[in-house]
């Protein structure tokens, strides 16, 4: 018969103080969740929203993994760490055979990753009916070029403008190109953010539900005046909408 020896203490897989910090840090973490979300600002459209609510989610499930591996690294670093001026002690308990532990992390980011996958298809769905409304949508042609953003509205008589306008609460289909380079079409506020080509057209819709004055961006470096590539996007109401329309120079600021 072998004889059983017991191992040595700091062989033995220390579970217990790595499961204490981990309980903490997720803890901590879960806190910290919403953080992100708050820090994108205020939600001026739907499609805004549930990027926040997408991006709280996230943080927060994946808050238990990022603290498992946190927890194992602290515990190590303060442990084990090699003090004095004798050799090293051996490696630690070795996890790379174990199968506990490889059917556990399998099976936890197996089912983590189906989670996400099925939220991202939930949270498509309504968009894709979005880009189809029952309502004729109000076309915005959106052009790109080094290093300035203009919009045109095809449906009023081709008016051009720098500053964005749009009505609240209506549906807008923006149909983004570029003249020069690649660009990126960046509504901050309301959660549009889509390449703008040269020679191609693309097409992103959103609804505004906030009024107010909200940031556009180009989100891809285009050149030397890249960061100066921004102007203003207003959503106001339908009357202000139309007075616009009508008389840009009075309600434009
Ligand atoms: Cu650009």
């Amino acid at each position: 018969m072998k004889p059983v020896r017991a191992r040595p203490a700091w062989r033995r897989p220390p579970i217990f103080p790595i499961l204490v910090i981990w309980a903490v840090l997720t803890l901590l973490l879960l806190l910290f969740a919403p953080i992100p979300a708050r820090l994108m600002g205020q939600a001026a459209s739907p499609t805004m929203q549930e990027i926040e609510t997408t991006v709280t989610w996230f943080t927060g499930l994946s808050a238990p993994v990022a603290a498992l591996v946190w927890a194992i690294l602290l515990y190590s670093a303060f442990r084990w760490r090699h003090r004095g001026s004798e050799p090293p002690m051996e490696d630690g308990y070795p996890l790379r055979d174990n199968r506990r532990v490889f059917t556990v992390w399998l099976l936890g980011s197996g089912v983590l990753c189906l989670v996400l996958l099925v939220w991202g298809l939930v949270v498509i769905a309504p968009r894709t009916a979005e880009a189809n409304p029952a309502q004729e949508p109000i076309v915005v042609d959106v052009t790109g070029q080094q290093w300035a953003w203009s919009f045109t509205y095809p449906d009023e008589g081709n008016k051009d403008s720098s500053d964005l306008y749009l009505p609240v609460g209506q549906t807008v289909a923006f149909r983004v190109t570029s003249k020069d380079v690649v660009h990126s079409f960046w509504l901050v506020q309301l959660g549009i953010k889509v390449d703008a080509n040269p020679g191609e057209t693309t097409v992103a819709t959103v609804r505004p539900t906030q009024i107010g004055t909200f940031q556009v961006r180009c989100a891809d470096l285009c050149g030397l005046y890249h960061s100066y590539m921004q102007t203003t996007v207003h959503v106001v109401s339908e009357a202000d909408f139309n007075a616009w329309l009508q008389h840009p120079a009075e309600t434009s600021s």
